[in-house]
């Protein structure tokens, strides 16, 4: 049986492609030797794949930046700001802006932690397909030629380009980037003739939008779109790919009448995807791409059960063919360059080289002439912690008592102002910081040298903010790097990888630990640091966790159990964590979820359930404390829209949200959806370097005040400040303080 793979990683296995370009944004090196690197990693890709015996390799799985941002480019989508720069210059400003002139947004790519650059599309938007190296399909197709290789150019597909993209702000009330569709299939039909002249066989088009909840009028748009490019008397054959879920029946039918040559689905994340080909009557005379190894995930697949989906859909069709699920780029290039994993764990992974291979191994075992094989065992399932599951299942449905009892409590216990004034949690990462924890890591200072150097820092920050005169102090997360990594570093349950690199936007990747077993808290994890700096001022400190929602976001999670049951392991682990806290003397702590909207389901129909054990996880580690203390938590995002329920369950005292762009809208939002408790809306936006006046976050808390009474609003930036530099952050901060005096002043007089 052939065998392909949807998307490889594009970074390099020693994330040359973050360097190469951040050597040209320095001035460092020059749009050639950016080029270069370029060439060089495409090249790498395409032999590897052929050398692993793909039969049909992708291109045009490579970017500079993001491949969404590479289709407005390639479509000459380029907003006037852009246009008196050429090249890389205007590529990249469109993706990160430059002096006068803001980017394009930026926003999560479906329910990945992957980032793409939003497509700004408005009336005036003229597509037009662009020349040269912007014309990247082409280019690449061309270049993998030169080397020998043929491939499978990728595009994204028209239906879910236009659904990504958004208006201007000045666009017209009710138009829609989807008016656009026939201007821009003209454009991809030029795309497709130009690919069939240079000897293309097959495109394909990523549909990940085919995968959530879609309206008739947008599959009237599908069915048109693939209609006209269908017919087109020169052209490469077509192949759909719709990843990340279960396609709709409505979307799969559409193409199954449709001359598309072939359909990828996602048998991993879309396990429904065998009954809905059942339920529209197959692809009789098309090939399916039967996504059966897991792109999403580091798990080694389990071949009994891939070769079963294969099975069990070969009637349907016409030809199939053995595929990852979806692109490889959420997952690590290579498992063979960790060396220091448990063995245990590693013989259950399979990172992006293996993956290759396992789909490679699955083609050749389902080819008929092939002589039947000893199977290989499924995938060992991780290990079982007794008591944590005895203790989980006597906790059962976890709640705090009546919340304005506890609002009494802590006003009479912690004795806060109205208008309490904090910060999020970490304060500027000095370049002197992060040397210190690199000298630890490599062993250049002893532990006794590290925790002076961080108690230092402590200190530092204790004594600025005793000075500056807020409320309610952090001791600034000088030992954390990555939030969510440093809370797996110390979980049993949880490994973390050396170069297991993904990207998450542009130059910027993460390292996703791997939660492999129960998850058990061996010792406390953050009250040494919480506690010395307690030590050291009579103001309350606040605690600072990662919320249980969120460590599962940013990590690779397993597969043998429900999310929602290693959701609460990892409550489990976080409630203790918090007794301890407690217990030495922290009368306020917070647990923060700023992936809490990411995880959301893609589909409306499976957003309750998630809602409903995200709620309880967080509950679940939260409840335990007296209702003297006090329990916060953050979420860094102004779009609350389908959660904005799901706040007020969590059932917080405080919830400190970004605020400061959409002028403190959200207080009044959250109150209208029912939440009654404390409310931090951020009035400093430290996503820019600017220093906000004192006057404007004043008035910024004199509109919030119209909706949440003094008692209940808490003055705070709208996220942590470990990105900010000192000076600003020292005169913001002291502008905040200045702004929530003058407003008490008024309302307490
Ligand atoms: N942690 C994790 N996932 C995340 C975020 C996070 N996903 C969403 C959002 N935040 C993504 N944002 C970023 C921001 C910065 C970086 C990565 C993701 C970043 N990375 C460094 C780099 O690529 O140079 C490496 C950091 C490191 O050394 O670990 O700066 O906060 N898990
Ligand atoms: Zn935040």
């Amino acid at each position: 049986m052939k065998t392909t793979v949807l998307g490889y990683p594009r970074i390099g296995a020693r994330r040359e492609l973050k360097f190469a370009t951040e050597d040209y944004w320095a001035g460092r090196a020059d749009a050639d030797a950016l080029a270069k690197t370029g060439a060089e990693l495409r090249a790498a890709v395409w032999n590897e794949l052929r050398d692993a015996g793909v039969d049909a390799i992708p291109s045009n799985t490579f970017s500079y930046y993001d491949q969404v941002l590479d289709t407005s480019v390639l479509v000459d989508a380029v907003p006037d700001r852009y246009r008196h720069l050429t090249g890389f210059d205007r590529y990249f400003a469109m993706a990160r802006g430059v002096q006068d002139v803001p980017p394009l947004e930026m926003t999560k790519w479906f329910d990945t932690n992957y980032h793409y650059i939003v497509p700004e599309l408005g009336p005036g938007t003229r597509f037009r397909l662009a020349e040269g190296a912007a014309a990247k399909p082409l280019a690449e197709y061309r270049e993998a030629k030169a080397l020998g290789i043929e491939t499978r150019p990728v595009l994204v597909g028209p239906l879910t380009y236009l659904l990504l993209a958004k208006p201007p702000a000045d666009a017209p009330d009710g138009f829609r980037p989807l008016d656009l569709l026939d201007g821009l299939i003209d454009v991809y039909a030029e795309v497709l003739e130009r690919l069939a002249g240079s000897g293309a066989a097959w495109v394909q088009f990523d549909e990940p939008a085919l995968v959530a909840d879609r309206t008739g009028e947008e599959i009237d748009a599908l069915a048109r779109a693939y209609a006209r490019l269908g017919r087109l008397s020169s052209r490469p054959r077509l192949m759909v790919a719709a990843y990340y879920g279960t396609i709709g029946a409505d979307a799969l039918r559409t193409l199954a009448r449709s001359r598309v040559e072939a359909v990828a689905l996602d048998f991993a994340a879309g396990p429904g995807n065998v009954d809905v080909l059942a339920s529209v009557g197959g692809l009789p005379r098309k090939t399916l791409v039967a996504g059966v190894v897991d792109g999403r995930n580091v798990w080694r697949a389990d071949r009994r059960r891939a070769k079963a989906v294969c099975a069990s859909v070969l009637g349907l069709v016409d030809r199939l063919v053995v595929s990852t699920s979806c692109p490889l780029l959420h997952v690590p290039l290579d498992l063979d360059a960790e060396t220091s994993l448990d063995p245990g764990v590693r013989e259950r992974l399979a990172f992006a080289r293996q993956k290759v291979a396992e789909v490679v191994a699955l083609g050749r075992a389902l080819s008929e002439d092939a002589p039947p094989a000893g199977e290989a065992p499924a995938p060992a399932a991780g290990k079982v912690d007794a008591s944590v599951r005895e203790r989980l299942d006597s906790l059962g449905d976890a709640r705090r008592g009546d919340r304005s009892a506890r609002f009494a409590a802590q006003r009479e216990a912690l004795g806060l102002p109205d208008l309490a004034t904090t910060t999020i949690g970490s304060f500027p990462q000095t370049p002197e910081i992060r040397r210190v924890r690199a000298d630890r890591r490599a062993g250049r200072i002893t532990e006794e040298e590290y925790e002076r150097a961080m108690k230092d820092e402590i200190a530092r920050v204790i004594a600025l903010q005793e000075e500056l005169g807020l409320d309610v102090l952090v001791h600034g997360e000088p030992e954390r790097n990555d939030m969510v990594q440093y809370f797996a570093e110390q979980l049993d349950g949880y490994a973390a990888t050396e170069h297991g690199w993904v990207q998450s936007y542009g130059t910027r990747y993460v390292r996703p630990p791997i939660l492999h077993s129960d998850v058990a808290r061996p010792r406390p994890m953050t009250v040494k640091w919480a506690t010395y700096a307690q030590s050291l001022t009579s103001r309350p400190v606040k605690g600072m966790l990662t919320g249980p929602v969120t460590m599962l976001a940013w990590s690779f999670v397993r597969d043998d159990q429900p999310l929602a049951e290693t959701a609460r392991q990892v409550a489990l682990a976080l409630r203790d964590e918090i007794a301890d806290l407690e217990a030495a003397g922290i009368r306020i702590i917070q647990v923060d979820e700023p992936a809490l909207r990411e995880m959301l389901p893609l589909r409306d129909a499976d957003r309750p359930a998630y809602l409903e054990w995200a709620v309880g996880a967080f509950r679940l580690a939260t409840s335990g404390v007296a209702d003297t203390t006090q329990i916060h938590t953050h979420m860094c995002y102004s779009e609350f829209g389908e959660i904005i329920g799901a706040i007020g369950e969590l059932d917080a005292d405080v919830t400190s949200v970004e605020a400061a762009r959409s002028h403190m809208e959200l207080v009044s939002d959250l109150r209208a959806a029912g939440y009654e408790n404390g409310i931090g809306p951020g009035v400093w936006d430290i996503h820019s370097p600017r220093v906000p006046s004192a006057e404007e976050m004043e008035r910024n808390l004199r509109r919030a005040l119209r909706a949440v009474e003094p008692s209940r609003l808490w003055v705070n930036p709208d996220c942590g400040l470990k990105t900010r530099a000192y000076p600003e952050t020292e005169a913001s901060l002291r502008n905040l303080v200045e702004a929530a005096r003058r407003v008490r002043a008024d309302v307490t007089a």
